[in-house]
């Protein structure tokens, strides 16, 4: 990877790492050419070995996910996954010694100088804090593994998760607050045609979204709040929207257009009134032309917090993970690795996890170094049926609460298992995450403050 001269400051991550106009093209046409199927994706792959590129089995998540997005049915499904499948072959067809590249070290492949960069974006400047957080002997050994001896851009570049909005941030530092009217809790919500930057190096793809953003914001109350949510439809087609678990005493209310309502236009407006009965981890999205509406980011989160919580609902920190597999490939909470947000936790502390899928896949979500105890599912506390696991599967709709007791340190992986949707011929992408487990609630605070600053 080329290094920029020194005397200037990379204005562009792709700059920073050293990816030319034309390797930028390429991704922005992996990606165009993904979206048109499967066929497209074929395609694709051609076009690319054509053009020199490493002769991977697969191509890379953008290319995999809107293949299946393009033809969800079951068979289309396994077929692209089919398509995508590493054959045995596919470890290093790329041989050490097909390039000549001095930034290459001896021994590497392009493809781990890429899956080590991108990596180098993830954590990016967090790699100058972490001797503060984990002191030194820690540190170093994190920074060996990252190279960090090379100077490498990154290093003064905030983490490609800041540099993308983000749902998990805005909550905590603009969550949506409802108006109140008498005894309802009035929520209002626009519906927009928007542009997602699923990574800030990668083209920003044409999504819809609630409020402007994809998820669109967490809607929160507590159990047996009146909730009238009020959303406008600034878009160029009719939808509905689906409060996703609620038990309404009211079906008119349930959101399905020609079951319980006619869909509302473009410039119009439709009022949703209900009691929020229940607790637990729901949603809320379109239920019209779902599989393009959904698909392309009309999804977010609803929390309706317990009147009488329970020991599983005492928990330090809270972490949605909302996963989608449509639009722009494999998400959690709208972007792929490395623009995803690490979950945080502390020694000490508890961090309740809301796994949530939106998409049309299944996905098996697993923690490193550490067991998940899956609390609830659908919202549905198990209480005394709560069991240990490190992978849970997540289907489309479900929802899956976990809490995770931290008592040691460490910086884990934290991904779906089904290996297509998380590493490629570049690296990890896709649902890719980190769990960060720091030795002190204050460190998370500093984290926070330098991702801020
Ligand atoms: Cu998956």
């Amino acid at each position: 990877m080329t290094t920029p001269p020194a005397e200037r400051t990379p204005e562009t991550a792709a700059e920073a790492q050293g990816l030319s106009a034309s390797q930028l093209t390429r991704r922005g046409f992996l990606r165009a050419a993904g979206v048109t199927g499967l066929a497209g994706v074929a395609a694709t792959v051609a076009a690319c070995q054509a053009a020199g590129a490493p002769s991977w089995s697969f191509g890379p998540a953008p290319s995999a996910g809107a293949a299946a997005s393009a033809a969800p049915s079951a068979t289309a499904a396994a077929s692209a996954a089919a398509s995508v499948a590493p054959s045995a072959a596919a470890s290093p067809s790329v041989a050490p010694s097909a390039s000549a590249n001095p930034d290459i070290p001896a021994g590497w492949t392009e493809h781990d100088v890429a899956a080590r960069d991108v990596v180098r974006r993830y954590v990016g400047n967090l790699a100058t804090a972490l001797e503060g957080i984990y002191g030194p002997e820690v540190a170093g050994q994190l920074g060996d593994i990252l190279g960090v001896t090379d100077n490498y851009p990154e290093l003064t570049m905030k983490p490609a998760f800041v540099q993308v909005p983000q749902v998990v941030l805005n909550d905590i530092l603009d969550p949506l607050k409802p108006e109140t009217d008498g005894e309802w809790k009035v929520f209002r919500i626009t519906i927009d045609e928007i542009e997602q930057a699923i990574d800030e190096m990668k083209p920003t793809v044409a999504a819809l979204g609630y409020n402007k953003q994809t998820p669109g914001p967490t809607i929160r109350v507590n159990e047996g709040d009146k909730v009238r949510a009020i959303f406008t439809n600034n878009l160029k087609e009719a939808t509905g929207v689906h409060f996703h678990g609620v038990e309404f005493d009211n079906f008119f209310m349930d959101g399905v257009p020609f079951i319980t309502q006619k869909p509302f236009g473009p410039g119009e407006s439709f009022t949703y009134e209900f009691t929020a009965s229940r607790p637990g981890t729901l949603m809320y999205h379109s239920h019209h032309n779902a599989t393009d509406q959904v698909g392309r980011g009309l999804l977010g989160g609803f929390i309706v917090d317990p009147r009488k919580p329970s020991a599983d609902d005492k928990y330090d920190r809270e972490y949605s993970w909302i996963s989608n597999d449509v639009l722009g490939g494999f998400t959690i909470n709208g972007h792929g690795f490395p623009a995803t947000v690490p979950v945080l936790v502390a020694v000490g502390e508890t961090v309740r996890v809301r796994f949530m899928n939106e998409g049309i896949m299944y996905h098996p979500f697993h923690s490193h170094g550490y067991k998940m105890k899956v609390v609830a599912r659908d919202g549905y506390p198990l209480g005394q049926n709560a069991y240990d696991a490190d992978t849970i599967t997540v289907g489309p709709g479900e929802r899956w609460d976990v809490n995770i007791t931290a008592d040691r340190v460490g910086v884990w992986a934290f991904h779906c298992h089904i290996l297509p949707h998380v590493e490629g011929a570049d690296g990890m992408f896709g649902m890719v995450n980190t769990l960060f487990v720091v030795p002190k609630s204050s460190d998370i605070d500093a984290i926070v403050q330098l991702l801020l600053a």
